[in-house]
């Protein structure tokens, strides 16, 4: 971490790194320098800070808490690891079928995933339930309660990140 050699992705990483999102090589490398043109500390990790900037989050209306999924309870950096385990929640489901493994684990991207991931997005104060007031504030905020569970349209943004 901090040094120069953080801003190269070595090949095993790369691996492991499609292994557990499922994202192809092409797509690792591209958001990778993606991740690093926005890695202003140059620390290999981002901030929230670093997210605001990316315009398609800024005038999004879920925007700050798609920013908050990439972070862990308590944390405010994000690795590239834990950055694309998060974007792999937004690749298309379809993708799955392609290269099926009946060993591997539930995919980030499967339907249940998805909804998972869609459900924290409103439970803003992580208690495991979506009160009416924090529903509310989604659908005051977009106009569109439909979002609750297009995470299509979502995916379309972030896949422009
Ligand atoms: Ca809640």
């Amino acid at each position: 971490m901090g040094s120069r050699a953080s801003t190269l992705l070595r090949e095993e990483e790369i691996e492991e790194i499609k292994k557990e999102t499922g994202f192809s090589h092409s797509q690792i490398t591209r958001l990778y320098s993606r991740f690093t043109s926005l890695d202003k500390g140059e620390n290999g990790t981002l901030s929230r800070e670093d997210f605001q900037r990316i315009p398609e989050l800024a005038i999004n209306p879920l925007g700050d808490r798609i920013i908050n999924a990439f972070f862990p309870e308590g944390e405010d950096q994000v690795n590239f690891r834990g950055f694309m385990r998060t974007l792999a929640h937004f690749r298309p489901i379809e993708d799955n079928e392609k290269n099926k493994d009946p060993t591997a684990s539930e995919p980030l991207n499967s339907r249940t995933n998805k909804l998972l991931f869609a459900f924290r997005l409103y439970d803003l104060d992580r208690d495991d339930k979506i009160s009416r007031d924090e529903l509310l504030q989604v659908r005051m905020g977009s106009g569109q309660n439909e979002e609750l569970f297009c995470l299509n349209s979502l995916s379309v943004r972030l896949y422009y990140i």
